[in-house]
């Protein structure tokens, strides 16, 4: 028997806000569900050895992985493929690979960057994701110190930007390749367009935000793909 599509997620992680766009876009009824953040692999062990989310269980209770691949399956199953048939395939595929590797880097850094954003950053995510009454405990004392301590800090050195700056050099580079157009996709948004907004609406839920709603044209078109929700 058919059932409501799951998606296995967590709040503050980008490649499920990747995969989340899309499916309000085709306004898809799809139940999300909450992992704790602490115990993903055991959370979504159902679905074999992946361990990670984002993680989506079709109507047939089939599972699929991976956000990119994701964004393609749920395009292709209930889209008839529209969004991956826009423009020149090539193009398309330089720059998702192009946002997946810059985009999805530059979250960490504007999130756990310095120590005073890492300690925002870890507060709200102890509000918004599920946690159990000990790990909640844990991770608001264990991991802004290992975000920030240890991740953060050597991806900003290695880089050289400030994470702000970084943002922005990547905005301009992206709204520079829609040319002159309102989408990546042209007139309408495409694959890259939901899985650039991922990134940066995974950045939407903290106080940093606000670094990166200064850019003017990445803000812009940011708020063209919300209105492209449902
Ligand atoms: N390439 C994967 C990456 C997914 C991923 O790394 N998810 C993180 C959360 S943001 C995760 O589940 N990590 C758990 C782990 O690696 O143990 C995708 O695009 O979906």
């Amino acid at each position: 028997m058919a059932q409501t599509p799951q998606l296995h997620l967590l709040y503050s992680c980008p490649f499920c806000w990747k995969v989340r766009g899309l499916i309000e876009h085709l306004d898809l009824d799809v139940e999300y569900v909450g992992v704790n953040g602490m115990k993903i692999r055991k959370e979504v062990s159902f679905a074999g050895d992946w361990g990670k989310v984002p993680v989506f269980t079709d109507e047939n209770g089939a599972h699929h992985v991976d956000s990119t691949p994701l964004l393609r399956h749920i395009d292709a199953t209930y889209n008839g493929g529209k969004l991956a048939a826009i423009g020149d395939a090539e193009r398309q595929a330089t720059w998702m690979e192009w946002v997946d590797t810059h985009l999805s880097k530059a979250t960490v850094p504007i999130l756990y960057g310095s120590l005073g954003s890492a300690l925002k950053t870890t507060t709200r995510i102890s509000k918004i994701e599920t946690f159990g009454f000990f790990s909640k405990r844990l991770y608001a004392w264990a991991g802004f110190p290992i975000m920030w301590g240890i991740i953060a800090r050597k991806r900003v050195k290695s880089d050289g930007r400030r994470p702000k700056q970084l943002w922005h050099d990547l905005l301009g580079e992206f709204t520079d390749a829609h040319n002159g157009e309102p989408f990546f996709g042209g007139q309408q948004p495409d694959l890259v367009d939901f899985a650039a907004f991922g990134y940066m609406r995974s950045v939407s839920p903290f106080p940093q935000f606000s670094l990166l709603s200064d850019h003017a044209a990445g803000m812009a078109w940011y708020r063209r793909m919300e209105g492209t929700l449902a």
